[in-house]
This record gives structure tokens, C-alpha cells and sequence, in this order.
């Protein structure tokens, strides 16, 4: 989205009078006072009303904030290492963001998709996704940890992804780059239309979350921008927003913005089912990772895959159409009724809203103006069922409330729009400081929309809040819709740059937060679970150390007999059994980061002793009154000096006094 700026701008016309500061900062002249911003307030002690998980782009991340405050109560590190607790750097998680190219610890992170039973948020998972190394994470939102990624082979820029279906029967992951797939990838880029392809990945979640890939479409090279699952009456049918239909491979600015229609790409993805059924799926070679976290061994592991299965649209009727819909569309976004299909085209002057049974009646009408590469292309009139006229500059993503009405982001004139669904008529706008991407009302992609709030994330914040050089701090704004109109009642800051959100009722997500692992559930293999069971055992040049910590010590807080040259495991178990209380493990000269270890939980921290000396560990989360106290020492010797393994808490030798050992 940052790079949509430069296209917006490069569009000549009806765009060309408008400049990033149209909307002309005002600062905080416009302050929020009185009851407005009485309605963000949480008093201290009181807990928020929806939890708002919020994606974190190019941090890799997830920020799961409290809505009306704006609190941040917790970053979850997804597909980027995150020194703070560990992930990506303790031994258990490492696997985790293995994929085919091997260690990939960043990713871009834009939309998240929250499980749904029957249409409605049930709390159970987060689904997230990677852009640049095309992954789908899935969140566990007891623990708020990731612990599952699956890597999709055959894509570039997973963009238009995870979605879900009404009742996450499946997560769905489609291309924003084409690329050339299959045995022959070595192709010249200006074969683009001979040899790129889209993909739009098809991933089952079982009942227990666990994904795999049931089936890849492969599609004519475009680009998908972002999608929908049907619900109720379109539930079966999934919808895509396209650009680059023109298929240029370069300068797209100019050459992606020809044509006056792309698509919206409808795919009735039960049929898709039946082909499989019937066996016409295609197996195909190509590697993927698939990463799970076990979360009794608390250990995480990754497989290669090696097989995906393709289906072929253009062989395979009545599976895809395309809807032509003005002009590169950017948000495809279905009501809660399921009969409504909002297209935003971000350089277009209005707002298409397709009608999913005028769709089924232009498919069985055949009332087609052609195809696109094998692929039928419905009548946009046929499809349509009307426009939102002069909705403001630069459509980008719609939600829902309840009340049968839709709220558009407009990142050119900076506003939030809106409107009547079935009216298609234009109720109010709201400004946004500055250039709003993503929008999210709580529930609004679920059949249910809890309402009350819209929420704004920014991509610009130019004057809103203290300077910290030359970036500022990235946000989002909070407005009540409770009323007609709707109120600004908060700023508050993101981390990372936030695209799509969605909010969900604390209590769907309270009462199911888990407090602690049950040590008598830890099969981790290298466990301590007493302080009885700690010891050091060299396995050739490794060193194992089955640690325990609680309040507050660490045993074995001596440790001799390691040499220069190992490598040393600090298999660290919290002994704890109580909420809230993480230890942390850190010692000196190591190459990576601390391990934070919750109650009941164990974790590795692997240290390279690469030399002589002795080396000083301890606890980094303040968790008793002598924190400072819970610490020990590592003495590592040379290669050559005969000190053997020897390990202790409390125990008081004989002082060694003089020079020397
Ligand atoms: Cu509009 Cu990447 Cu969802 Cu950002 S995308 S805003
Ligand atoms: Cu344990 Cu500080």
C-alpha cells in the first residue's frame, strides 16, 4: 500500500488535482473533548470491550489492541524473530519459520482472517498472512501464539490472502505477482502471457485448525488483489478483486491501468470440490514447508512437502467467471446478507455493487461478453446491481455494520464513506487523518456485525502526534457509529504499518485464555519438571542442560565441564503453575537472543561456548522480589584442561583460595 501513493499520482485526469496534503492537516486544533472522547475511555482497571487484532505489515507481526482505548496489550510475533520472547530464536521455534528457501525470518503481514462458525466469529483462531515468502499463519488465540505456517508453492505476493469460508472449511491464499510455474520457470519475463500464472491456493483446516492444501486453481497471469468467501445464500462461491489484467511485467504505474474494467473473479469453489472429487485434479511437483507447533512437546517441527494438486479452470467449466468491474479494483468485499459484492476500483469515480443472484442468472443465462483467456466474462449490467455514485476519491476496502449499511475507506480524499447497501446512497463521511487504508467495524466481515465502532488505519500521520524523526509513529483512529453520524473519539498508535483488522468481542476471547501449561502435560523431550530431575550431559561436543527455574533461581546455577568449542543447550523448564509469571534466561556473548519461558513451559536457548572464561546467566523477567538474585555462572574451559561436568545449586564448596584453577 505504500507504493500505491506513486500510483495514484502517476494516474493523469481526475486524480491529478489532488495532492497527499489535499486533506489539509489541521493538528490538534481539531482536539477531541467532552462526551466524544469520554466514549474512549477505559478507566484504569476496567477492561476494554472488543479485543482489535490488528495486522503489522512489515513487522511480521500481529498487535492485539483493546477497543475503545487503543491499548496495546500484546505484540505476536508471526512470521518475524522477535527478541522478546524468543520466537524464531529458541530451538523450539526455529522451525517455524523454515520454508523452501530455508530460514526466512521476516515477512510482510498484511490481513488477518479471525475463524468463523456458521458466518460468525467463534474465537478460535487468527489467520494470517505472509506476502513476500507466500505463507498462511494460523494464531491460536488461547495462547495468542502462532502455531501453525504453511508455505504455498507456486505463488508470488500472497496478497489476496487468508480468507475464509463461512465456516472455516477452508483458508484461501491467491497471487498478487504471477510468476512462470511448473518444470520450466527459466522463461524470458516478456513471455508473460504465455507462461505466468496465478494461483489461488485452496487451504482445509481441519476441526483441530491443522491446515494442508486441498487444491490450487491455476489462473490466467493477473493480479489478486484481496477476496471474500460467499455467506448464506453465496456461501460455496468465493470472490477475488484483479488488476494487471492488461498483463504488463513492466512499469505498471502506466501500463496496469489501461484498461477502463479488471475483474472481480467469482469462483464456486464446490464445484471446484466435485472435479476432485471425480479425480480431474492435476498432482504437481513443487516443495513447500508446513510448520507445526506441538503444543505438548511445545516444540515446533517442519516438513517438506513435496506434491500440491492443481485444477484447471479453463479446462474445467463452470468453476470461474469473471465480472468486469471499473477500474483496477483494490477491496472485494461481500455484506453480511451474502447477496452484495462491493468492488472497490481505486482509481474509479464510483462504487459497483454486484448482486450474487443477478450473478447466478447471468451464468445461467450464459449472458456473457466474451472470455478471457478460456475463462467466461459475465455482462457488468448483468451482474450489477447498482453504483454508489460520487463516493468520495480512491475506494479501497468496505465493512459492515448491522444496519444494512457499508463504511469505504477513501485513500485519496482521506475520508471514510458511508453508505446505504441497498440504497446505494451516501450517509455521511467522516475524515481521516491521514490517507486511510483499511477499515474495520467489529464483525463486519462476519454474518453478525457487533457495530459500534469504525476503525481507521492510517498510512500517514503527518502532525498527529510528537515527531520522532523522520518516521512517525503509524496509527489508527477510532470513531463511535452508534449515531447517523459518525464521531472521531480516539488516535491511538499502531506498531508496524497496520493494514486490515478485525475486532472481536472480549467475551468470545476472555473466558478461553489460557493461564498456564500444566506441567504434568510437558512432553517436552529435554524437561526438567522438578528441580530433582535437572542435570548436564555431554553428548560429544554438546552440552545438554535440563534447567529448571522458579521464583527465584535457577538450577543448576553452577555449571563446569563445558569446553571451549561446544555447543550448549539450556533446556530451561519454568517450574511455575501460577498466571503471569514468565521467566527469562540470557547469558552473556550469545549469538541470539534471551528464551522467555511461561509457566509450565520449556525452552531452548542454544549458546556457543567459543571460549575460556566464565560466563554469567540470570532470569530477565522481574518476577520476584530477588529477580536480581535468580542467576548463575557457565565455566568454560580449554580443550585441553581435564575439568569434567559438575553441576550444583546451593551447594557451598570448599573455597579454592590462591591463584590458579
Ligand atoms: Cu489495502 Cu495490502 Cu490490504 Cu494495505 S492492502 S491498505
Ligand atoms: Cu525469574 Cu526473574
Amino acid at each position: 500500500m505504500k507504493t500505491l501513493n506513486k500510483f495514484v499520482w502517476g494516474m493523469a485526469g481526475i486524480l491529478a488535482a489532488f495532492t497527499i496534503y489535499s486533506c489539509k492537516p489541521s493538528g490538534p486544533s481539531e482536539a477531541i473533548t467532552g462526551d466524544a472522547a469520554s466514549k474512549a475511555y477505559v478507566a484504569p482497571g476496567k477492561y476494554d470491550e472488543f479485543y482489535n487484532i490488528v495486522s503489522g505489515g512489515f513487522n511480521g507481526q500481529i498487535g492485539v489492541y483493546g477497543i475503545p482505548s487503543g491499548r496495546l496489550f500484546k505484540i505476536i510475533p508471526v512470521f518475524a524473530t522477535f527478541p522478546e520472547n524468543g520466537y524464531g530464536y529458541s530451538e523450539e521455534s526455529k522451525p517455524m519459520l523454515n520454508t523452501a528457501n530455508g530460514f526466512v525470518p521476516w515477512d510482510d503481514l498484511h490481513h488477518i482472517s479471525l475463524s468463523t462458525t456458521n458466518g460468525e466469529h467463534d474465537g478460535r483462531w487468527a489467520f494470517a498472512n505472509g506476502n513476500n515468502t507466500p505463507r498462511v499463519a494460523r494464531i491460536d488465540l488461547k495462547t495468542f501464539k502462532t502455531v501453525e505456517i504453511l508455505e504455498l508453492p507456486n505463488s508470488g505476493g500472497n496478497h489476496s490472502s487468508p480468507y475464509i469460508t463461512e465456516n472455516t472449511e477452508y483458508v484461501v491464499a491467491s497471487t498478487r505477482f504471477s510468476v512462470p510455474i511448473g518444470d520450466n520457470t527459466d522463461v524470458p519475463i516478456s513471455s508473460f502471457k504465455k507462461n505466468f500464472k496465478g494461483t489461488v491456493s485452496f487451504i482445509k483446516v481441519d476441526t483441530s485448525g491443522h491446515m494442508n492444501i486441498a487444491f490450487q486453481l491455476v489462473t490466467p497471469g493477473v493480479s489478486f488483489d484481496l477476496a471474500r468467501a460467499g455467506k448464506g445464500p453465496s456461501h460455496g462461491w468465493f470472490f477475488f478483486s484483479t488488476y494487471n489484467t492488461e498483463q504488463a511485467y513492466t512499469l505498471l504505474e502506466v501500463n496496469a491501468s489501461q484498461k477502463d474494467k479488471d475483474f472481480i473473479m467469482a469462483v464456486n469453489w464446490k464445484k471446484a470440490e466435485e472435479y476432485l472429487k471425480q479425480g480431474k485434479g492435476k498432482t504437481v511437483k513443487s516443495k513447500y514447508a508446513h510448520n507445526v507447533l506441538n503444543e505438548s512437546t511445545h516444540m515446533s517441527s517442519s516438513e517438506i512437502l513435496e506434491e500440491v494438486m492443481q485444477l484447471d479452470p479453463a479446462e474445467l467449466k463452470d468453476i470461474v467467471y469473471f465480472i468486469p468491474c471499473p477500474k483496477s479494483p483494490h477491496g472485494c468485499d461481500v455484506d453480511p446478507s451474502g447477496e452484495y459484492i462491493v468492488g472497490s476500483g481505486k482509481l474509479a469515480a464510483l462504487i459497483p455493487v454486484f448482486s450474487f443472484s443477478k450473478l447466478q442468472k447471468a451464468i445461467a443465462d450464459k449472458s456473457f461478453e466474451g472470455d478471457f483467456a478460456g475463462i467466461p466474462v459475465v455482462k457488468y449490467e448483468s451482474a450489477l446491481y447498482g453504483e454508489v455514485q460520487k463516493p468520495g476519491l480512491g475506494p479501497l476496502h468496505t465493512e459492515f455494520d448491522a444496519n444494512g449499511n457499508a463504511y469505504t475507506s477513501m485513500f485519496v480524499s482521506s475520508e471514510i464513506v458511508k453508505w446505504n447497501v441497498k440504497e446505494l446512497k451516501v450517509l455521511d463521511r467522516a475524515p481521516t487523518y491521514y490517507s486511510i487504508g483499511h477499515l474495520c467495524v467489529p464483525g463486519g466481515p462476519t454474518k453478525k456485525p457487533h457495530g459500534k465502532y469504525v476503525i481507521a488505519y492510517n498510512k500517514i500521520t503527518k502532525d498527529r502526534y510528537l515527531p520522532t524523526g523522520p518516521e512517525l509513529t503509524q496509527s489508527a483512529q477510532l470513531y463511535d457509529i452508534s449515531g447517523e453520524k459518525m464521531k472521531l473519539i480516539l488516535d491511538f498508535p499502531t506498531t508496524g504499518e497496520p493494514h486490515y483488522a478485525e475486532a472481536i468481542p472480549a467475551e468470545l476471547l476472555m473466558p478461553k485464555s489460557q493461564k498456564i501449561y500444566r506441567l504434568e502435560d510437558n512432553k517436552h523431550p529435554y524437561a526438567a519438571l522438578g528441580e530433582g530431575k535437572t542435570k548436564v550431559e555431554r553428548k560429544g561436543n554438546e552440552v545438554h542442560v535440563y534447567m529448571t527455574a522458579i521464583r527465584s533461581h535457577l538450577t543448576p546455577d553452577n555449571i563446569e565441564g563445558i569446553k571451549q568449542g561446544d555447543d550448549v543447550y539450556f533446556h530451561v523448564t519454568n517450574l511455575e503453575q501460577d498466571w503471569d509469571v514468565p521467566h527469562g534466561f540470557a547469558i552473556k556473548g550469545a549469538n541470539n537472543a534471551e528464551i522467555l519461558i511461561m509457566p509450565g513451559e520449556t525452552q531452548t536457548l542454544k549458546w556457543k561456548a567459543d571460549r575460556v572464561g566464565v560466563f554469567p546467566f540470570y532470569c530477565t523477567d522481574f518476577c520476584s522480589a530477588l529477580h536480581q538474585e535468580m542467576q548463575g555462572y557457565a565455566r568454560v574451559s580449554a580443550p585441553n584442561n581435564n575439568v569434567e561436568i559438575k553441576y550444583s545449586t546451593g551447594k557451598i564448596e570448599d573455597q579454592i583460595t590462591g591463584a590458579g584453577q
